[in-house]
């Protein structure tokens, strides 16, 4: 006889073992995990001094190397534009004129008429929009030293749509004989390329020339500063860790992840992924995020927890059998269920008492019998 044949067969009253031998044989899951000491670390480093970089190529005016004396009626110096007018090169110590405030040449609007006053020359530059930038100069003059209180010299810096950001009217000193001390403004990037411009701005024209040297744009930032730190993870073995830190807007940073120190190599992103982690992956894992102004440092642990052990247990039956009887065990999941169903194959009668173990991984049942098959 086949089981299935036998599920549909009737049954007749001979019940025998009705109970679990366990008041609740569901899974029961081992809790001893052993008891994790978790830190949680955030660790700020001290920044370290960083020169952060001129954006503006040549402000020093050292190219085109020109031969001492200079050069007037330029229209053109190195990277920047003479956008009117014309403009000389002075080098090393030229006759009348003070020395360069940085290198060995320097730039002058050369208004020498009233023809160019207003000449212009600008230089644009990769901005980061949102971001703070300081514009330096030195600003200094040559000429009749009557004309002096008219000599001004304006910086202006311009989006790439044109938009004025910020300006400044700068003054050279009184006296002829060096560079006025560094010129600074700052202005706030909204486009990704930005145009720093000097315009000669004299009130008076004639035998005078705006000298104009050390011309720097940097950025003005800060160290990154995490706004969302490492949180520790702890996952079982084989399991997914995630270490993610984020960092407020601003600097584009760079990261490198470490394992206990000891750099991970590839891993320069703002989030670790270790997936199937071991038990030889715990430790800690810290992230170095670094741009031109400073780093900072965040750490956390990850654990990892040994092998749940899930306990099952198994029911054990017993009923008396004759020989040349059939007994079917059927179960209930609960008491109040109406519809017995069959737990495994037909079982042969021996004459004797007959002992069935059942596994609760194979059924939910918690109620238990046995029925001798009708022939
Ligand atoms: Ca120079």
């Amino acid at each position: 006889m086949k089981s299935k044949k036998l599920q549909s067969s009737s049954q007749n009253s001979s019940l025998i073992g009705l109970k679990n031998s366990l008041p609740d044989h569901n899974k029961l899951k081992n809790s001893m995990r052993k008891v994790m000491i978790v830190t949680f670390g955030l660790y700020a480093l001290a920044g370290f001094v960083v020169h952060a970089q001129n954006l503006i190529l040549d402000g020093s005016f050292e190219t085109p190397v020109v031969s001492p004396g200079g050069h007037a009626g330029l229209t053109s110096v190195g990277p920047w534009n003479v956008t009117k007018g014309t403009v000389a090169l002075y080098s090393g110590s030229a006759r009348g004129i003070i020395n360069p405030a940085q290198g060995n040449q320097q730039i002058d609007l050369d208004s020498s008429s009233d023809a160019l006053i207003g000449t212009t020359i600008n230089q644009a530059f990769i901005t980061i929009p949102n971001r703070v930038y300081e514009v330096s100069f030195n600003v200094g003059w040559t000429g009749n030293p009557s004309q002096n209180p008219g000599v001004k010299l304006t910086a202006e810096v311009f989006s790439s749509d044109g938009t004025k950001l910020a300006s400044l009217d700068a003054t050279p000193p009184q006296l002829q004989t060096a560079y006025g001390p560094i010129q600074k403004f700052t202005f706030t990037a909204t486009t990704s390329e930005t145009t720093l411009s000097f315009r000669d701005t004299s009130s008076t024209s004639f035998q005078v020339g705006v000298l104009l040297d050390n011309v720097s744009v940097i950025s003005v930032g800060d160290s990154p500063k995490i706004v969302q730190g490492l949180a520790d993870q702890q996952v079982p073995i084989g399991g997914k860790a995630v270490f993610s830190v984020g960092v407020g807007a601003g600097d584009p940073a760079t990261y490198q992840w470490f394992y206990n120190g000891v750099a991970l190599t590839g891993e320069t992103n703002n989030e670790l992924v270790l997936e199937g982690v071991r038990v030889r992956d715990a430790g800690e894992y810290s992230v170095k995020i670094s741009n031109q102004f400073g780093s900072v440092q965040a750490a956390a642990r990850l654990l990892v927890s040994e092998f749940l052990v899930e306990i099952f247990t198994a029911v054990e039956l017993k009923f008396p059998s004759s020989v040349g009887k059939k007994y079917q065990i059927q179960a209930l999941a609960n008491v109040n269920d109406t519809s017995w169903s069959s737990v495994g194959e037909p079982i042969d009668g021996t004459g004797q008492d007959i002992f069935k173990l059942i596994s609760a991984r194979e059924t939910t049942a918690k109620f238990f019998r046995a029925v001798e098959l009708s022939n």
